[in-house]
């Protein structure tokens, strides 16, 4: 049974749901002001949903929002009956889809954080108890009392553990940032909401075969690969995707991949333009504030309109006068992905440093570099070694300083 306020996404909720292997039996809407502060539904709605649950199989309650560790207690003793809510639904779904030792502990902490509030709140509902016992002359702690403590300690030190472990992983995955970086090689972060076709979109513009999938959050753990634009050379990034309502444990527990990610020279952003115009705007705004919270918000982004093949002509030029900006493609069909390329291309060559070399024929090493960075290159065989003009990235430039010409010329023997 899957119960939410008005204006949510029950269809969105349902389909977590279905990645999460539960099955939705009846929905209900909500329309206050506030969810109750105590039960979540109101005492109406308590009603129908009691009604509900009778005339259905159902055997667990799915809300759309992060209950409160009270509202879910409450809840569950109401209808006599298991309440989840939606974080613990894609903390589920997170932990089903976590492969890599990093993603796991990424969401085991995550998973922890949920948890541990949701004790602390148990707790000091018994404290009161326990207070009151104390108030009858029987000054010592209850044993629920004691083993929640015990849990809760247990659940801190595993907590500080596991920042422990990730803070390590963070180390060495800077170095491999450092190797990258040295590598100069521009990079492009895939973001996007979940099932936008992220990953579809990788594997077409680098040929790989990373997993493509119609459920949600298909893709944890970060992946790169590198592909070619007019013979230079790029990297490509798919990470998570993003959601309304993202569990801010998750967020926090991501940061650093997440971080690392979006740090690239291009955010190209993926949004699936086959969905509604109101949807669209709130999937955009959704991972907007993804991106702001990890501190990604003024990085250069492109915006990529995918699953056109979806849209109808009409719509089609509405996107276009909507988001003149976008590039407008399908990844499953291949439309538009030479335009995509040209958009990528466009920004990260404004990018480059234009240079002009004489390297020494001795240094064939930092030849054939230029070549694969720099792709379209001037060359001119001089006595001194190969003038090269061309256009480098930034990041690896200073490499090359060395060899600048600064507008002297070689001896022309
Ligand atoms: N019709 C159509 N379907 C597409 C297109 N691109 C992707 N899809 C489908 O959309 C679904 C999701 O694609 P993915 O590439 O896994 O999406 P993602 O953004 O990586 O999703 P997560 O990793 O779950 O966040 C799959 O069923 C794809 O086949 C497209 O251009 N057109
Ligand atoms: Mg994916």
């Amino acid at each position: 049974m899957a119960a939410g306020p008005d204006g949510g996404h029950l269809d969105e909720l349902t389909e977590l749901l279905r990645t999460a292997g539960v099955a939705v039996v009846g929905e209900l809407v909500q329309r206050r002001a506030e969810p109750d502060p105590d039960r979540y539904l109101g005492k109406g709605k308590l009603e129908e949903v009691r009604e509900a649950i009778k005339r259905s199989d159902a055997n667990i309650v799915a809300c759309d929002d992060e209950l409160k560790p009270r509202q879910e207690r409450n809840l569950e003793q109401a209808l006599d009956m298991p309440v989840i809510d939606r974080t613990a639904i894609i903390l589920d779904i997170f932990a089903d889809h976590a492969h890599s030792a990093e993603g796991k502990l990424q969401v085991e902490l995550a998973q922890l954080e949920y948890n541990l509030a949701r004790m602390r709140g148990l707790w000091t509902h018994l404290e009161r108890l326990g207070a009151g016992r104390i108030a009858g002359g029987i000054g010592t702690r209850g044993p629920g009392e004691s083993q929640i403590e015990t849990d809760r300690r247990l659940a801190r030190d595993r907590i500080s553990a596991l920042r422990r472990r990730l803070r390590a992983t963070k180390a060495t995955r800077a170095t491999m940032r450092a190797e990258r970086d040295r590598a100069g090689l521009p990079s492009v972060a895939l973001a996007g909401y979940t099932n936008a076709g992220k990953s579809t979109l990788l594997n077409e513009l680098t040929g790989s075969e990373v997993g493509v999938r119609d459920r949600l959050f298909h893709t944890l753990d970060p992946t790169t690969r590198s592909f070619e634009i007019s013979g230079r050379q790029y990297l490509m990034t798919d990470t998570v995707g993003f959601i309304r309502k993202l569990p801010h444990q998750l967020v926090d527990a991501f940061s650093a991949t997440l971080e690392e990610a979006m740090g690239a020279e291009l955010v190209l952003h993926v949004a699936d333009a086959s969905v509604p115009e109101g949807e669209l705007h709130e999937m955009l705004g959704a991972v907007d504030e993804v991106l702001a919270e990890i501190g990604a918000a003024e990085r250069p982004r492109l915006l990529a309109l995918n699953k056109v093949d979806l849209v109808a002509a009409e719509r089609k030029r509405e996107l276009t006068f909507r988001f003149p900006e976008a590039v407008q493609v399908s990844a499953a069909t291949g439309d538009g992905l030479d335009g995509l390329r040209e958009a990528i291309e466009a920004r990260l060559l404004a990018m480059l440093r234009p240079m002009e070399l004489l390297v020494p024929y001795a240094e064939g090493g930092s030849l054939s570099e230029l070549h694969e960075l720099a792709g379209e290159l001037e060359r001119e065989d001089t006595a001194d070694g190969v003038v090269i003009r061309a256009r480098v990235p930034a990041a690896a430039a200073p490499r090359f300083e060395r060899f600048e010409l600064n507008g002297a010329r070689p001896s022309e023997d």
